[in-house]
């Protein structure tokens, strides 16, 4: 409760802010994507990271103004960077459950496009697979965000459950395979074969793939032997601060 009251004067006082994780071409190594993570500098506890209250976000209902919170600074930024005159690239946001349950959810997204100036072809959303657990619901909220023109991603695909149906009839683009499995493939067989799979399978069911929390170059050429298209990890960057982002990572046209 006491940290629900100071997450309501937080959004007001605006303590949030957000880094962004470079996510790398594996062909040309260049940085296409970066993920919007968000985080709270509390005023007596110091920075937090959200596993740390965005579950008493989603309990309180806060999340649904915290995530669109998200969502118009992540497209504001990627906006500015590209008036700004840098290579335009897609920022993925990541969904929580109340808000994918929300019935103008893409109205919403649309009014911030709009707002912000942003082309939808440069903001991906991440849902996780508990989120298509009701398919005819998934499955009109998805076509109502495609209809956009926005990319949907399935965030730490393999840890949750989606069959295969699933894959097939829902309107995404991109599964992104859970760190899990790429900590894995080189330590025995399991991971490997795991990685593989997803890979295999989303090439013929015409999705991109990106790895999760790629920490090594054995772990980067064995994805790139499987044609993952992207990587996100701590190899290539952590998540850094707006500034060091553009600094680092950002390049002219
Ligand atoms: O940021 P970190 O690197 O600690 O991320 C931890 C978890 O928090 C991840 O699972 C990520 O998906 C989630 N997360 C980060 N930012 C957001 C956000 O803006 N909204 C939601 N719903 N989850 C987020
Ligand atoms: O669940 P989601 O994928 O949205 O969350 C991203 C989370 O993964 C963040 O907490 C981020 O800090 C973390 N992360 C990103 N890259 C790596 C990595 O290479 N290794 C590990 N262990 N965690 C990572
Ligand atoms: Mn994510
Ligand atoms: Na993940």
């Amino acid at each position: 409760i006491e940290l629900e009251n100071d997450m309501r004067k937080g959004l007001e006082r605006e303590e949030f802010f957000l880094e962004f994780q470079p996510q790398v071409s594996l062909d040309s190594g260049r940085v296409v994507g970066m993920e919007a993570l968000v985080r709270w500098n509390h005023p007596r506890r110091g920075v937090l990271s959200p596993g740390e209250f965005i579950p008493v976000a989603e309990d309180s209902g806060l999340i649904v103004p915290l995530g669109e919170w998200v969502l118009r600074t992540a497209c504001s930024y990627n906006k500015k960077w590209q008036d700004d005159g840098y290579t335009p690239i897609c920022v993925s946001v990541n969904l929580s459950m109340r808000q994918f349950r929300q019935h103008n959810l893409a109205d919403k997204v649309d009014c911030i496009l709009q707002e912000v100036g942003l082309e939808a072809k440069y903001l991906e959303l991440e849902v996780t697979e508990s989120m298509t657990f009701d398919i005819d619901t998934a499955f009109e909220q998805l076509q109502r965000l495609k209809r956009l023109g926005v990319h949907i991603s399935i965030d730490d695909f393999g840890t949750g459950y989606s069959s295969l149906y699933y894959l097939k009839t829902l309107p995404i683009d991109r599964l992104k395979i859970d760190r899990s499995f790429v900590k894995e493939v080189m330590l025995d067989g399991s991971g490997a074969a795991i990685v593989s799979t997803i890979a295999m399978m989303a090439h013929h069911l015409q999705l991109k793939v990106t790895a999760e929390g790629v920490e090594n170059e054995e772990q980067l050429e064995f994805l790139k032997l499987q044609n993952c298209h992207e990587g996100q990890g701590y190899l290539f960057s952590k998540p850094v601060p707006a500034g060091l982002f553009e600094r680092r990572f950002l390049t002219r046209i």
